[in-house]
């Protein structure tokens, strides 16, 4: 069985939480596209986790797999390693591994990043951690892949050849080339390596193997299908593929071994970053999403820009992913609004229109049009029950689900592992 979970929006839906819930019926958990870009968040017993690089399984205890599709921030994944060891979460080669190909982010990639968002003008609100430059290496055949760490001869001799084009570019674009990648650095990224190098597998290998097998995988999307750098809002997307397509790629498995695909759901919708959206709320209710919602950037702490509920956007990213079924999450903060809108058409130089236009600049000129139903005054955060949900929040749920005609498996009520109502 081969599970994949993506957002249907642009990002922090609550993939964190769902995947660590999920992850309680599966044998291994990969990531296969992004890099410590994503931030997931999993609470459990009050205990808060920032995930990062390792996929949010490895707090259900099950196996934990990064794939090539992956940048990877050897640093900050260092942190993250002994984040979870400090906290009691045993990492070892039996329950997490690294693919030899991911590509590694390296200090000059950050660097760029930096840079780059100077501009006012073309700024993207990007998260500054290297990611569209680690993956331009990777498509101008220059990357540095984990495996390179491992052999020192072949590593400096890469380096050898990639800084003076690196240091000229930083130049290029305002920055300091000087000591941009200094001797020691290097020196630090490869005792890294060294200690990463028992992690390093082939990870198509092993989850095609595990699935000859009979076990059982999930596959955790990063960020979500709107900053999908091909069907996303370009320019305002990221640099890697965020759709469920991309899990085939970004592991190595057919796309004949998908089981399921699930779309994960915000009961509104945010976005950190720039970009359209066109449901965004610059009022009291974007106010209560933000501040009920903690709308806050999980690896930049920056704060998220809030709206209403996008239908026409959720039956795109129903096309694009292919969904089977929907997990729609954070419905308890919807808990005190009066009257609750959910975007169910555009106006676009005067039509109307229920399904996105392709181009970004287009979309950024559509102004929704609302349906609206009554809120509810009731918390949700302890409810397990579908029948036990106010009546209109069930109407919300039924409403989206006729609409999109995709059924909603789970509705997450509340940030903790045990927070869910699973639809039979
Ligand atoms: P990048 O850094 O090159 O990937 O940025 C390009 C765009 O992608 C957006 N992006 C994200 N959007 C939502 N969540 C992300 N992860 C963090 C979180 C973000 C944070 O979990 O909250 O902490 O700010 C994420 N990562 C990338 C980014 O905002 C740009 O719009
Ligand atoms: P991800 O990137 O999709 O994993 O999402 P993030 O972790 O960046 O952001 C989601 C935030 O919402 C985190 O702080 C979660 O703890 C929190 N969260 C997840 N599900 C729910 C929910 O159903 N209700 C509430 N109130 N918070 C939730
Ligand atoms: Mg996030």
């Amino acid at each position: 069985m081969f599970t994949i979970i993506t957002g249907a929006q642009f990002g922090d839906e609550g993939k964190g939480k769902i995947v660590d819930l999920l992850a309680e019926e599966y044998d291994l958990v990969a990531r296969f596209q992004g890099g410590d870009n994503a931030g997931h968040t999993v609470v459990v017993d009050e205990e808060t986790y920032k995930l990062h690089q390792i996929p949010s399984g490895i707090l259900a205890g099950k196996k934990a797999l990064i794939g090539p599709g992956v940048v990877l921030n050897p640093f900050s994944l260092t942190d993250e390693l002994n984040m979870l060891k400090s906290r009691g979460i045993s990492v070892t080669a039996e329950n997490f591994g690294i693919d030899l190909k991911a590509s590694i982010i390296m200090p000059y990639h950050i660097a760029m990043d930096t840079l780059g968002e100077f501009s006012e003008k073309d700024k993207i609100g990007t998260t500054k951690k290297g990611i569209a430059y680690a993956y331009s290496d990777r498509v101008l055949r220059n990357e540095i892949r984990l495996g390179d760490l491992f052999d020192e001869k072949l590593f400096y001799e890469k380096l050898k050849n990639l800084l003076p084009a690196k240091k000229e570019m930083i130049s290029k674009i305002g920055g300091n080339p000087d000591n941009l990648f200094p001797a020691e650095e290097a020196e630090r990224l490869l005792n890294i390596g060294k200690e990463l190098q028992e992690y390093a597998v082939d990870v198509s290998y092993e989850i095609n193997n595990s699935l000859r097998a009979g076990r059982k995988v999930l596959a955790e999307g990063a960020q979500g299908t709107f900053l999908d750098v091909v069907h996303g809002t370009q320019k305002y997307v990221t640099s890697s593929s965020t759709i469920a397509g991309s899990a085939c790629v970004g592991l190595g498995v057919g796309p004949s071994q998908v089981t399921k695909t699930i779309g994960l759901v915000k009961a509104y919708i945010t976005r950190v970053g720039n970009g359209p959206l066109p449901t965004e709320l610059n009022d009291e209710v974007g106010r209560h999403l933000a501040e009920v919602g903690r709308e806050y950037g999980t690896t930049t702490g920056r704060q998220r820009r809030c709206g209403w509920l996008d239908i026409p956007l959720l039956k795109k990213a129903i096309n694009l992913n292919g969904y089977t079924e929907l997990a729609l999450t954070k419905l308890d903060v919807l808990t005190g609004l009066e009257t609750i809108h959910m975007c169910v058409a555009y106006e676009l130089d005067g039509e109307r229109i229920d399904y996105p236009p392709t181009l970004t600049e287009d979309l950024e000129r559509c102004v929704p049009i609302y349906g609206e139903g009554h809120g509810w005054e009731e918390p949700l955060g302890d409810i397990r029950n579908y029948y036990d949900l106010p009546y209109n929040a069930r109407e919300l749920i039924e409403y989206v689900e006729k609409i999109c005609r995709v059924p909603v498996s789970y509705i997450s009520v509340g940030p903790e592992r045990n927070q869910i109502i699973k639809v039979d």
